[in-house]
């Protein structure tokens, strides 16, 4: 499949680069790091997410080009979804960008649906930027300092910064080689990890205070109002982190965080230690993601949310 990847690259002119609703460091940085590659070779790409970047990673090489609108697909000769289990997971966007002529999905999700007949698909990878690495070798262009920097974040994002069981000798081996070829690591995990506007310190003192532990099944729980982000002049893409707080603590092997969107919806975010497989417990509500890490999008009051959430983890334990 590499090979047809390849191919494909090299007879195409003009690409459509998307990734997942909600972007994080492993579709942004796989996303930049695909487009760098192309016009490297001259060819011309478009990336375009439904949802703006997040503040975290505007410091990515040519992070500046990422576009919210796309006028027409026809142009395209080709589009890469990256880091999308299916083509939904794209958005609103979703009907227009498949009618391109040739899809190349390139993903590490576990439930990946197999919408596309050109797809590198692998869930043992840390990271969509992984995988992509490996097409990247293969082509004739050198790996410059920018695509370096931007393959490295998408790797660095998604394993937590290596701390994750997705994290193996060949996610190393492969980081080894992007700081050969420049990225710095001292310089990303700074933009990444240490420069948290007051804004979201503030919205984590909020959120702390309504964290639930329930000991019976070592949950940890909180809870994100809008009127909360709204207090703190947060962001929603402030509550990143938050859930992996609370699965730090001791005697936890499960934490959740639930995130009110609009009306009675909520978006959750799921961690787990390692026991609990909390991609089945999102699955459950057609949500999805990795074993350690999944999301899901429920209905109700919070009360009930969080209810429907706690059974689910409960009859995973057994
Ligand atoms: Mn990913």
């Amino acid at each position: 499949m590499i090979n047809k990847i390849i191919e494909i690259i090299n007879s195409c002119e003009t690409f459509l680069i998307t990734a997942h609703v909600r972007p994080d460091g492993d579709a942004v940085g796989s996303e930049l790091a695909l487009y760098h590659v192309l016009r490297n070779m001259g060819k011309q790409a478009v990336i375009y997410n439904q949802d703006r970047t997040p503040d975290v990673y505007t410091f990515l090489p040519a992070a500046n080009v990422i576009t919210n609108d796309i006028d027409s697909v026809e142009i395209f000769d080709a589009a890469f979804v990256l880091d999308c289990s299916d083509i939904e997971r794209v958005g609103e966007e979703a009907k227009r960008i498949i009618s391109i002529k040739k899809i190349v999905n390139i993903d590490h999700h576990v439930a990946n649906s197999g919408f596309s007949e050109i797809s590198l698909v692998d869930s043992g990878a840390s990271s969509a930027g992984e995988i992509l690495y490996k097409i990247i070798e293969k082509l004739s262009v050198p790996i410059t300092k920018d695509i370096a920097t931007n393959l490295y974040t998408a790797i660095l994002t998604d394993t937590g910064a290596f701390c994750y069981s997705n994290t193996g000798s060949y996610t190393f081996s492969v980081a080894a080689k992007l700081v050969e070829a420049g990225a710095d690591p001292r310089w990303i995990a700074v933009n990444i990890y240490e420069i948290k506007p007051m804004a979201q310190i503030q919205l984590m003192k909020e959120t702390l205070k309504t964290l639930e532990i329930q000991q019976d099944i070592q949950t940890g729980s909180i809870y994100v109002s809008r009127k909360m982000l709204k207090d703190a002049e947060a962001l929603p893409e402030h509550t990143e982190g938050l859930v992996d707080m609370i699965r730090s603590i001791k005697g936890i092997e499960v934490a959740l965080i639930c995130q009110e969107t609009s009306g009675d919806n909520y978006r959750i975010s799921l961690r787990s230690k390692g026991k609990i497989n909390v991609e089945k417990v999102a699955r459950e509500f057609g949500g999805g993601g990795h074993v350690n890490a999944a999301a899901c999008i429920l209905e109700g009051d919070i009360k009930s949310v969080k209810n429907k959430l706690l059974n689910a983890i409960k009859n995973s334990w057994v």
